[in-house]
């Protein structure tokens, strides 16, 4: 038995090391009883044609790990190991994960919301700038990053800059904490905030963010939109301590908050000492025909404004950097709580960026995008209207990277993304966004991202769209 099973071994191994390790399988299978004893050296030598060195070697390793005991003059014996449960004997049980199932996307056109157009990335500059980083910052490399739990100094500085400049944003580096994703700082910042305060969110909103604090198991309610965004007699329903808000550019409706309702909601937070805002700017760098608008927390007298902005939309979502921006009173919390936790965004990208960005190549980048993607979101539109006519309702300022499309049609939504699927063309629905409550519309609804439709393939998209609803 156990020499058959030699041969599927790794062929890197020592001789000593196949044979511990089938010995070991055949344990922990149960194939060697406990107390069993197991062949001589001498003898599983001979039937495996090995020297008895290999087999001491492998027998000194199961020793030292605790698979057999020693008897003396009697021989090595199998340990009482209690038997896994079956379920936890084959990995088959654990069903494939995300990456694996997610079907290979190979020739398929994507109105998806949640990308970027890649080949537009300006990869040379990037290296360049991870190069210069290499090149003089090498030495920050070999710290473990405790050193700045905030993220690096350098670095915060050109982002309050960037920020001051393009978003109106007043802070200073030492209220920025940079993090892999938003999700990881907002698991910080709730931290922050007494446990039983409740967070309000804007419905339809951001689902990610919607199932963390839940899981977080923060008390979490949702709040409807008006025409200006969230509707302040609605929060005052509630009552809530927190309000997480797209202001500039609302997820995923499109709507931007007027600066009528940005003062109101900035003075419903002024009025008590624990109320706050969650400013979530993820798209802000797209604004077309308009120029950006300011952000809330650059209207803050009152210090209640948390900002959260993201590189995943305007550089690449798989850089995983984000940031956000504490009010004094917090962040002097923040530090007293958290000054444990190690930074989580990788030191050579933190720097590369910061060479991107002092070197011109950040607004470069996103002012060619700009065009680009106001071109492609123009077309598309302009394609859906023709082919689509009175059938479609455009949601969404000329804006962002997406927008929302209604039908009128019969089809059921999930029907529409099957038949999408079947065209190849991957195809989001407005049920992502709807967090507690339906109200929004009730006609199959589609969040419409438009980053990767080159100029040749917008209409081929809007065909497959038209044969998934109509055909
Ligand atoms: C982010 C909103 C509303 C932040 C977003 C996104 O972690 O900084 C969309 C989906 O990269 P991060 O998150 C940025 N606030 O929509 C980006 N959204 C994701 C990618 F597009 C997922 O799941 O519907």
């Amino acid at each position: 038995m156990v020499e058959t099973r030699i041969q599927s071994v790794h062929s890197m191994d020592y001789k000593y090391q196949q044979i511990y390790k089938n010995l070991k399988r055949e344990i922990l299978l149960r194939h060697f009883l406990p107390d069993q004893k197991l062949p001589s050296k001498r003898e599983l030598a001979k039937t495996l044609n090995v020297s008895v060195n290999s087999i001491n070697a492998a027998y000194q390793q199961l020793l030292a790990e605790g698979y057999i005991y020693a008897m003396e003059r009697k021989g090595f014996f199998v340990e009482k190991l209690d038997a896994f449960p079956l379920s936890a004997r084959s990995p088959e049980t654990i069903s494939p994960d995300l990456e694996e199932k997610s079907q290979s996307r190979k020739g398929w056109l994507s109105f998806s919301h949640m990308s970027i157009d890649r080949t537009l990335f300006p990869f040379e500059n990037w290296l360049k700038c991870e190069h210069q980083a290499l090149k003089m910052r090498q030495n920050m490399l070999d710290d473990d990053s405790s050193r700045y739990p905030q993220g690096i100094r350098s670095v915060r500085q050109t982002i309050a800059r960037l920020l001051s400049i393009t978003r109106g944003v007043k802070c200073f580096p030492e209220q920025i904490i940079l993090g892999s994703g938003t999700q990881i700082l907002l698991q910080i910042l709730d931290g922050l905030i007494e446990e039983n305060k409740v967070f309000a969110l804007e419905e339809p909103g951001y689902q990610r963010v919607y199932r963390l604090l839940e899981t977080l198991r923060r008390p979490v309610e949702t709040v409807r939109l008006d025409a200006k965004g969230i509707s302040i007699e609605a929060i005052r329903r509630i009552n809530p301590s927190v309000v997480y808000v797209t202001p500039s550019h609302q997820f995923p409706t499109g709507i931007v908050m007027p600066i009528s309702r940005r003062i109101q909601l900035l003075n419903w937070a002024s009025e008590q000492a624990d109320r706050y805002i969650i400013e979530d700017d993820y798209d802000s760098e797209f604004k077309y025909q308009t120029d950006a608008i300011p952000c809330l927390q650059g209207l803050d007298t009152y210090k209640r404004v948390i900002y959260f902005g993201t590189f995943s939309k305007s550089l690449l979502p798989g850089l995983r950097i984000s940031y956000m921006i504490l009010p004094e009173q917090l962040l002097r919390i923040a530090r007293a709580r958290f000054s444990f936790l190690m930074q989580t965004c990788n030191v050579l990208t933190q720097i590369t960026l910061q060479q991107f960005i002092d070197s011109g190549f950040y607004h470069k980048h996103i002012k060619s995008m700009r065009q680009i993607y106001e071109t492609r979101r123009t077309r598309l539109i302009a394609a859906m209207r023709v082919q689509f006519g009175a059938a479609i309702k455009i949601y969404g300022i000329n804006a962002g990277l997406h927008f929302l499309a209604e039908f009128d049609t019969k089809r059921s939504m999930d029907e529409i993304l099957n038949r999408a699927a079947q065209e190849k063309l991957e195809l989001y629905s407005l049920e992502r966004c709807v967090l507690k409550e339906h109200y929004f519309t009730k006609k199959p609804t589609f969040i419409i991202g438009f980053a990767n439709l080159a100029n040749g393939s917008i209409d081929r998209a809007v065909q497959l769209l038209y044969r998934a609803i109509y055909q």
